[in-house]
């Protein structure tokens, strides 16, 4: 046998078992491995055969590193095809997650047992990808439309018991999986049961269950923003029912090749490696002291606080909320409690869940309370001199080896750590708003933080469910550094030619969850304005920047939360409506900063706001902010809404040509703005080939 599959015959039954860290893949080796075992098991005296794994999990699917390399043999299909035409009477012992191709691993065969601790589950439609090993043939045939639609298109795992109700699992046991599995072979074969194959089983399509496949179409068009696989998904569940097997195996090879060369599933694979590669930091290995964070304390109660609060409570961690008032920390208490009624009402969670989890959160007006904290994170009003205040009290209160974080957006952690005597201890953890629905936290490190200390704070993001992304000291961190740029294109686009529907509209149908204008009225355009009457008027630029949007603010439109800003907003709906008054403001102010209007076409605004974001991108990364080009993808993907299906701005630059890139941005150098438009070198050293984005690392 090979290094990663043994086999053994126990009790009468011939055990196939894999053992591929960390995750049993089935990798070249493992599909080798369990082919020549099960060549080995028909001739041998074995009575049956179960599959089972070592380790955490049963298989979690193909070998997503093996994609886009050349087909070794044998292939999972052909794997499936032998396992599926065995002599003997076939198990699949399942435990952890068994997903993708590990899933279709355990259809081929005639029965299935599982931990009920085990899930299931199809995830490829998340990698741009559809169950390519028979998985769009046989689970139709065994769990009906409504399951498979359901399974292949959310890509979501569902539990052993739930699966048994859709005939994909046979039985759900507790204890030793491998005995109840060896068991249950030997029952099935002295029972003489059938060798059940899910191919032998019939698939049909009502006119109804069409028009609900013809439903489902539309709403997933529209639900992932122009995402082709589960469109693909949808015509394989249908082949499932108009063909014979081998047919619609053909049928769903067809389409799985069309996935696997779509740059939407290069993009949701380069997606998948960069949130796990985010996670590792430089100079940080097992070996790094982690700090023990049992009780957080959190500063602030409101929006922020109150979101970050619920993370914590939510993983099990002791949470005391401080604010300075009983008034002040019992409404952000009351704001916790009713986003739980919300899950609640969604079946999200049960209430014993939430009252275990409220019971983890201790109100107080005393920072006191903080003094045994492992961890305090201050959640206070965006202003320097504030955090300040915030940080010596905290120094003199918390114990030693206490973490001490900000969750600014755009203070200086440097500044905020000087007025502390453990500058070591000191760090940003930035999270989005709301803080208990986005995944994006932004781990910011100071001059002095400690390794150990940045270690800590990545490994908390994981445990409260975040994706944490390193970044190093500047203004606006990764993302919203990058969002200025981005910011600025929109709002020039504005003044030069184009409407906010036109702008909002063109991104929005390029993939963006909400336009760059429907965004600033969703945050609240007084927050730039705040931000710029701290600036001088050359650190502000062009009045064109922000003319318009200051004007609006001045008039009251601050956006959603007044009812108008860029749009005017349905008060019941909050659906956004043109405004002619804001195009009057705009024709205003071009008047008098003599701008002339020009009609400006919807691929100049992707051009301008892409472009901006990926060379901006590309001078955090020339200056060691972000660590790698991949981290920068996982911060736009995961905060701000970019389409994982473009991969992120880097990888979209590269998949779309970062010639044809460099060559934009110099045009826009000589015909928009030359201090708007520096190329940065290293993506005219990547443009002319002497190095690629993937491999730069800041030295
Ligand atoms: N292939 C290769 N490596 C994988 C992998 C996979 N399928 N799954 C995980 N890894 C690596 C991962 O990169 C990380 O590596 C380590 O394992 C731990 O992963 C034909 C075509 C199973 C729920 O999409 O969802 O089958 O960073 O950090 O949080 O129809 O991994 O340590 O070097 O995520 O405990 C379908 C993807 C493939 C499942 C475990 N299967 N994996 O989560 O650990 S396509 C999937 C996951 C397919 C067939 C089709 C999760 C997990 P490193 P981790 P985790």
């Amino acid at each position: 046998m090979s290094s990663v599959v043994s086999y053994a015959i126990h009790d009468s039954v011939g055990v196939i078992t894999i053992d591929n860290a960390p995750v049993n893949a089935l990798s070249l080796n493992v599909r080798a491995g369990i082919s020549t075992a099960l060549k080995t098991a028909e001739h041998d005296e074995s009575i049956a055969i179960v599959i089972a794994c070592a380790g955490r999990t049963f298989i979690a699917g193909a070998d997503i590193t093996e994609f886009g390399k050349p087909p070794q043999h044998p292939t999972l299909p052909e794997l499936l095809d032998q396992l599926d035409g065995h002599p003997k009477l076939t198990v699949a012992a399942l435990h952890g997650t068994a997903l993708g191709g590990g899933f279709e691993t355990a259809l081929s065969c005639h029965y299935r047992i599982a931990l009920e601790s085990a899930k299931v589950g199809l995830p490829e439609v998340k990698l741009g990808l559809l169950p390519g090993a028979g998985g769009t043939q046989r689970v139709p045939r065994l769990a009906g439309l409504e399951a498979s639609i359901n399974m292949m298109t959310t890509g979501n795992p569902v539990s052993a018991q739930l699966a048994s109700t859709w005939s994909l699992v046979d039985r759900v046991v507790s204890g030793d999986l491998l005995d109840e599995a060896v068991r249950y072979a030997k029952t099935l074969v002295a029972d003489q049961a059938s060798h059940k194959q899910a191919r032998a089983a019939t698939f049909v399509l009502t006119q109804d269950d069409r028009d609900l496949l013809a439903k489902n179409r539309a709403q997933l068009l529209k639900k992932t923003r122009g995402e082709n696989a589960p469109q693909r998904i949808l015509s394989c569940i249908e082949a499932a029912a108009d063909l014979e097997f081998d047919a619609g195996i053909i049928r769903e090879r067809e389409l799985f090749m069309e996935c696997m060369a779509d740059p939407q599933s290069a993009a949701m694979r380069h997606m998948f490696f960069a949130e796990r590669a985010a996670a590792k930091v430089d100079g940080v290995d097992k070996n790094t002291p982690l700090v023990n964070v049992q009780h957080v304390g959190i500063i602030g109660a409101g929006t922020m606080g109150g979101g970050i609060a619920m993370c914590f409570a939510q993983a099990g961690f002791t949470v005391t909320l401080v604010d300075m008032s009983v008034e002040a920390v019992q409404a952000g208490v009351d704001k916790i409690a009713k986003n739980f009624a919300i899950s609640i009402k969604r079946g999200r969670f049960t209430q014993t869940q939430v009252d275990a989890v409220m019971a983890n959160i201790t109100p107080s007006t005393h920072y006191e309370d903080l003094a045994e904290a492992d961890l305090v994170i201050e959640a206070v009003f965006e202003n320097l001199a504030i955090k300040q205040d915030v940080f010596r009290s905290l120094d003199s209160i918390c114990k030693a080896g206490a973490i001490l974080a900000s969750n600014t957006s755009y203070q200086s952690i440097d500044d905020i750590a000087s007025v502390t005597k453990r500058p070591e201890w000191v760090l940003g953890m930035h999270f989005f708003s709301p803080a208990n629905v986005m995944k994006l936290l932004e781990v910011v490190k100071g001059a002095k933080s400690s390794l150990s200390v940045i270690a800590t704070a990545m490994a908390i993001g994981k445990k409260i469910a975040k994706v944490p992304v390193l970044s190093g000291m500047c203004y606006g961190f990764i993302g919203n550094r990058m969002l200025r740029p981005y910011g600025r294109e929109a709002t020039l686009c504005l003044m030069e030619g184009a409407t906010p529907a036109q702008i909002d509209g063109a991104m929005e149908r390029w993939g963006m969850a909400m336009g760059p204008l429907a965004v600033g009225d969703l945050a609240g355009l007084d927050i730039g304005y705040k931000a710029r009457e701290q600036l001088t008027d050359a650190q502000k630029g062009s009045p064109a920047n922000y003319l318009v949007a200051d004007r609006l603010v001045e008039a009251g439109r601050l956006g959603q939360k007044s009812g108008s800003g860029y749009y005017q907003y349905d008060p019941e709906t909050r659906s956004r409506m043109d405004d002619p008054l804001v195009m009057e403001m705009v024709e205003q102010a071009c008047q008098e900063l003599g701008i002339e209007r020009r009609p400006i076409s919807d691929e100049e605004i992707i051009d301008r706001l892409t472009l901006a974001l990926a060379n901006e991108g590309a001078k955090i990364l020339e200056e060691g902010i972000a660590q790698r080009a991949s981290d920068i993808d996982v911060v736009y993907c995961y905060g701000y809404g970019f389409p994982r299906l473009k991969g992120g701005p880097m990888h979209n630059l590269e998949a779309t040509g970062i010639g044809r890139g460099a060559d934009r941005i110099r045009s826009f150098h000589d015909t928009l703005s030359a201090d708007n438009w520096q190329l940065s070198k290293l993506l005219g050293d990547v443009a002319q080939g002497t190095s690629t984005l993937a491999d730069f690392r800041h030295d």
